[in-house]
């Protein structure tokens, strides 16, 4: 795990199944891929697994780890036809789209991670 920081998934926050689509890296774009993955939110990272399986205390090679610290985080309408959509984009230049039917979930995370970019950036 890069750096040292403690994984500990947030009360409420220990994972759970939201769309995302990865669609840029280190500011390069690309093809957009929606995909099912088992999100945990710690005190200043977002995880992605790729199952719930794969989510524990020590991550493995096909987590993306979402540094929050700098990042900024808003809903968006343009950037998909699908609803309940926000944007996270990263201090590196890489970009998530993150998705789910269920408006009060996706605002759940949404104002969670808010939280968390607002206080790992204050640091
Ligand atoms: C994309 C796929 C995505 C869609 C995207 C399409 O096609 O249908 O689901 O995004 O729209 O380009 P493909 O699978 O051929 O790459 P949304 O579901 O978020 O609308 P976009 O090009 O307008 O981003």
């Amino acid at each position: 795990v890069a750096g040292s920081a403690i994984f500990e998934p947030l009360v409420d926050f220990k994972g759970e199944h939201l769309n995302v689509a990865k669609i840029s890296d280190s500011g390069k774009k690309l093809r957009k891929n929606w995909t099912s993955l088992w999100t945990v939110l710690t005190s200043d990272q977002l995880f992605f697994y790729k199952d719930k399986q794969e989510s524990g205390l020590k991550p493995g090679g096909k987590t993306d780890i979402v540094q929050l610290c700098g990042a900024v985080i808003e809903w968006t309408t343009e950037k998909s036809s699908r609803k309940n959509v926000f944007q996270i984009t990263t201090n590196t230049g890489s970009d998530y789209l993150v998705q789910t039917d269920n408006y009060s979930t996706a605002s759940k995370w949404y104002q969670a991670i808010r939280k968390t970019v607002d206080s790992s950036t204050k640091d």
